[in-house]
């Protein structure tokens, strides 16, 4: 089975996304999220400039070789620009595979280990009360788990708020909005929030906070500590991982659960994380960390160190990367969450799917490939659109991690 074309599909529905559709000699496509948020045009030109003109003549069924090819055999392996494309070549032939088996993807995989696949809200609000109304929410449509972020008193805007309560987009300004942020503010404010949502709803659903990259680790481990009585489900990107040994601190000093990965391209990137067994979830996903081939890898190194997969899936992985997840995440052994932030019903509208969701569980649905579909035709009616993800400042003006 032979690839005779390629093609990159780039829609804005709201929000942007890149796509790669992959279609054989034998009628039979394929198709895969090659979204990088804030940085999509650089994996356009890096799947039409470098990777189409390669693909074009190669046998679809050898996914493992295409995707050694594309790795080993450029050179300048890793980073997000490559991985995600690596991804969304990768996917696409897992959609053929599966497609030509006439399988939903996740039989092929080995089958379903469970019913469905848990995943998790965004409860989010200006204030305690507002997060506490939303937590309410999302109980009410079923969900055993929910991540809780509240805005912090003192500052203007915070990580994780927002107006859209089922969705959100934080690529917001056509260039970079800029946020202010204040540690001491954060440390003080978070652990009142998970004390209020305790005191209101007990402790029979799953509560999750990402912190996203901005303490140090004597911080994150502060935090942690003060959050143990709350028994969170993870506390996620409490440091920044540039170095890995950073997690050991947060690791001696607190036992609330550790998740990292979001941004994470490669098994290397989180070797030392999972080897020495400094966290408790890895959020590597499909789009961004080398496909469902790659992805196997991670996932086969964690569980040999009790570490379970918990993927990322924000609105920027596109419902492509959803449900390819979600084949994956019906068979991994080593299963954790499902992060769900709900896509907008023009995104929904472009890319037709399997999936869906019912008490708190998606289900990736028994069609044949991963179950996702692109509509060109009313993609191509949303053109692309400059936005970048903000910059965070701390209130004296030193950049930091937003
Ligand atoms: O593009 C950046 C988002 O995907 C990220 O900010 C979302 O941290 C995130 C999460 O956990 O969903
Ligand atoms: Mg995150």
């Amino acid at each position: 089975m032979k690839i005779i074309e390629a093609k990159v599909i780039v829609t804005c529905p709201g929000r942007n996304f890149v796509t790669l559709k992959i279609i054989t000699d034998q009628g039979l496509y394929g198709i895969g999220d090659a979204t990088l948020n804030g940085r999509e045009l650089s994996v356009v030109s890096y799947l039409e400039d470098h990777v189409i003109p390669c693909l074009i003549g190669r046998d679809a069924s050898r996914i493992e070789d295409i995707w050694q090819y594309l790795y080993r055999g450029c050179y300048w392996r890793r980073g997000p620009v490559t991985m995600s494309a690596i991804s969304a070549v990768d996917t696409a032939l897992w959609d053929i595979k599966a497609k030509a088996a006439n399988m939903p993807l996740y039989q092929l995989l080995g089958g379903a280990s469970r019913e469905g696949v848990m995943v998790y809200g965004h409860a989010n609000g200006n204030d305690i009360e507002e997060t506490k109304e939303e937590v309410s929410k999302y109980i009410e449509l079923g969900y055993k788990a929910i991540r809780a972020q509240t805005g912090i008193p003192g500052l203007p805007s915070t990580y994780g708020v927002s107006k859209d309560k089922m969705y959100y987009e934080p690529a917001d300004g056509a260039l970079p909005t800029e946020n202010v942020w204040s540690t001491e503010k954060y440390l003080d404010h978070t652990p009142k929030l998970f004390e209020a949502l305790r005191n209101e709803f007990g402790f029979e659903h799953h509560l999750l906070h990402d912190v996203h990259h901005r303490l140090t680790p004597i911080e994150a481990a502060r935090l942690g500590k003060s959050l143990e009585p709350y028994r969170l489900f993870w506390m996620e990107d409490c440091v920044a991982a540039d170095n890995q040994e950073s997690l050991r601190r947060v690791r001696e000093h607190t036992v609330t659960p550790l998740a990292i990965g979001e941004i994470f391209n490669t098994v290397w990137d989180c070797k030392t994380l999972i080897e020495q067994e400094l966290i408790d979830y890895i959020r590597t996903t499909v789009v961004h960390a080398g496909g469902i081939s790659h992805l196997k890898q991670i996932a086969g190194f964690a569980a040999l160190h009790h570490v379970k997969m918990g993927c990322h899936g924000a609105t920027d992985l596109s419902p492509v990367c959803m449900g390819a997840s979600l084949n994956f995440n019906l068979w991994v052994p080593n299963f954790g969450v499902q992060e769900y932030m709900r896509h907008t019903e023009e995104t929904d509208a472009v890319f037709p799917h399997a999936y869906s969701f019912k008490d708190g569980y998606l289900h990736p649905g028994d069609k044949p490939g991963h179950g996702v579909e692109i509509d060109e035709a009313l993609a191509a009616k949303y053109p692309y659109k400059r936005a970048f993800l903000p910059v965070n400042r701390k209130e004296d003006g030193t950049m930091w991690n937003w």
